[in-house]
């Protein structure tokens, strides 16, 4: 099963990353396919035995291996053309998957009380019981309820404009227009337009989706959706948020050092009028919509001398004149030099790499698999730049790790976590240094940085990695308080902006209210795609990073090695990734890198260098801010 952020299917089935389309059915056709979904369900034949469970699992497993085909080639037609027909495709498969899904999850959930459980089927069991993203509960009508509010929070999203200079512009093009804008109050439009436009119309909707998947989560014997969530990391869900705050606490110090030295360049170049020396960081000067990433204005943070870098991705991509293909191709390449086998000529032909003129599509990148074996596919709306280059990257490893573990039982076609799945690509493109850079005929061998510039490579690095990290913690710190009723519906706007505010210590450039809700113009609150498997990801690539380089000898400073063309580092990376979700994580995690722990070490080694640099930088400046 492929990864999803469907609303109605699993977190195992439809595309990494990707929505399904949902759109309601008429009643009377919601009403049919319940009924074809109840009957459909192997469910309740099974008795309640040890091997009555493995039946049970048996029957489900092949039963979802074949609707998953289909759904996703629904949910793929509606992502890449959205129409209201495309919607009710995709809604049709989406609500028999919510129907199934839920039905499934009840069964497993008796299921697991049964004594004498098999390891396998007890795993399997609680991937069953928790895989839903969204569940609903058994009142009628409640899951085609559910199906027709996300369809409507998807399309909202991916039909989502903003404005810049008073004309309307798509979202892919706010986006890149972020990154490029230095002018505050054009930033300031294109940042509230897009938040005010997107986000306003999707309130009463969210709500009630809550209400609904709460309902639906506490009948399969969650506290809420939240801690159905959290459920699947091979841990409590009160271990799992303990773990996560202790990660957090690893790298703080290094954020509020990068935060500190940020706000200072900031208020440097555009005063104090527009970014004050202290508090909170303004939120539409940090290159990024989200304020999530923002190396796009290493420029203006660079340091005179050390911060020259001698290049920049997005200039060395245009100046070769490289088409978003032939990105995609070099994105391969690098998995290739691993020893791992090419991407399929199907990609080629079916993947959707730039923006199809003339019609809607979802632009929020994703991986699919469309038939769970190798109908591999992205999907983004590519534009030339070094943001772009990433993604693919990090887009291919998801098709990477889809294909090791197509062997894998269905209920095992996952990553290790959903954090793994995010990290892989991620980690690959970590390799991407000046040196590659240079083997891949990007970089002309002269102008490779020497050390003295490290420091720059570093900081360009942490804009983009370090900065990221309060943001990937808190967006599911919202949802979670959303989800256990600490964050009320007359506070979504309030508690979004005070966690902002909390963890990543930025405000919004202009007023906002009740009347707003800024959550939902980020892809992944319509889409309800969890987020927290970000946070860990941005944890683990260091790791899997510092073990890749340590396989290969590599014993220079960490930021320095590039595995590229490493045929070792590409085996035991296969085994990792075949493994699939078949064993608990810190199993996966151990076979890659010998240790069992998520851990923050790695990622402080890499960046310790910068860290100094950063403390000498803000000697004598009064860092941080009041939340
Ligand atoms: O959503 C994504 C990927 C698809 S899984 C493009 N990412 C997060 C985001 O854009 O918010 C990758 C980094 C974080
Ligand atoms: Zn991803």
């Amino acid at each position: 099963m492929k990864l999803a952020a469907s609303v109605s299917l699993f977190a195992l089935a439809l595309g990494a990353c990707a929505t399904t389309g949902r759109n309601l059915p008429l009643e009377a056709e919601a009403d049919r396919l319940e009924q074809a979904a109840d009957a459909a369900t192997p469910a309740t034949a099974a008795a309640r035995t040890p091997e009555g469970a493995r039946q049970f699992i048996a029957a489900v497993e092949k039963d979802l291996f074949d609707l998953s085909t289909i759904s996703s080639r629904a949910a793929w037609v509606n992502a890449t053309h959205i129409t209201d027909d495309t919607d009710a495709l995709a809604a049709y498969f989406g609500t028999i998957g919510t129907e199934k899904g839920v039905a499934y999850a009840k069964e497993a959930a008796e299921f697991s009380k049964v004594q004498g459980l098999d390891p396998d089927t007890a795993r399997k069991l609680n991937i069953l019981r928790g895989a839903l993203v969204l569940a609903a509960p058994s009142t009628g009508g409640a899951a085609a309820e559910l199906n027709t509010i996300s369809t409507r929070l998807s399309s909202t999203y991916g039909k989502g404009r903003a404005t810049l200079d008073g004309k309307t512009i798509t979202g892919d093009v706010a986006e890149e227009a972020m990154g490029e804008l230095r002018n505050p109050a054009k930033t300031a439009e294109v940042w509230t337009s897009w938040h005010t436009n997107v986000g306003r119309p999707m309130r009463t909707d969210y709500t009630r989706m809550v209400e609904i998947a709460n309902a639906g989560a506490k009948e399969l014997g969650y506290a809420d959706s939240g801690a159905m969530w959290r459920s699947q990391y091979d841990m409590s869900p009160e271990e799992f948020s303990a773990m996560y705050d202790r990660l957090w606490g690893e790298l703080t110090p290094l954020y509020n050092q990068l935060h500190c030295y940020t706000r200072d360049r900031l208020n440097a170049k555009y005063g104090n009028s527009v970014q004050p020396k202290n508090g909170p960081i303004r939120a539409d000067l940090l290159g990024n919509m989200w304020a999530q990433e923002w190396g796009n204005i290493y420029d203006v943070v660079a340091p005179k001398g050390a911060g020259d870098v001698g290049y920049d991705i997005t200039d060395l991509l245009k100046a070769k004149k490289k088409t978003p293909t032939d990105m995609v191709k070099i994105g391969e390449g690098f998995y290739t030099s691993l020893g791992l086998a090419p991407l399929p000529e199907t990609f080629w032909q079916r993947s959707q790499i730039v923006r199809p003129e003339g019609r809607e599509v979802i632009c929020h990148a994703s991986a699919w698999d469309l038939d769970n074996k190798d109908d591999l596919r992205i999907k983004m709306c590519t534009k030339v730049n070094g943001d772009d280059f990433v993604t693919i990257h990090h887009e291919l490893g998801h098709n990477y790790y889809q294909r090791a573990y197509n062997k894998q039982p269905y209920l095992y076609l996952n990553g290790a976590n959903d954090g793994f799945h995010e990290a892989i690509g991620d980690f690959i493109a970590l390799s991407v240094t000046p040196e590659y850079l240079v083997q891949i005929g990007l970089l002309d061998r002269a102008k490779v940085p020497d050390a003295s510039k490290d420091t720059g490579l570093l900081l360009r690095q942490a804009m983009d990695k370090v900065a990221f990290l309060p943001f990937g913690l808190m967006v599911d710190k919202w949802r979670w308080g959303v989800f256990d009723g600490s964050i009320s519906p007359q506070q979504y706007e309030a508690g979004w902006n005070q966690l902002r505010l909390q963890y990543q210590g930025i405000t919004p450039p202009t007023q906002r209210s009740e009347a707003d809700f800024d959550p939902g113009a980020k892809y992944h609150i319509p889409a309800s795609t969890p987020y927290a498997r970000y946070f860990l990801a941005r944890i683990l690539q260091f790791q899997f990073y510092k073990a890749a380089c340590d396989m290969s000898g590599w014993k220079g400073p960490l930021h320095r090695c590039s595995f590229y063309g490493n045929k070792q580092v590409g085996q035991r990376l296969n085994a990792m990734l075949e493994m699939g979700a078949s064993k608990p994580w810190p199993d996966a995690l151990e076979a890659f890198t010998g240790t069992r722990e998520m851990s923050g070490k790695p990622m402080l080694e890499y960046f310790a260098p910068l860290q100094r640099w950063l403390e000498e930088q803000n000697k004598g400046k009064t860092c941080g801010w009041q939340a």
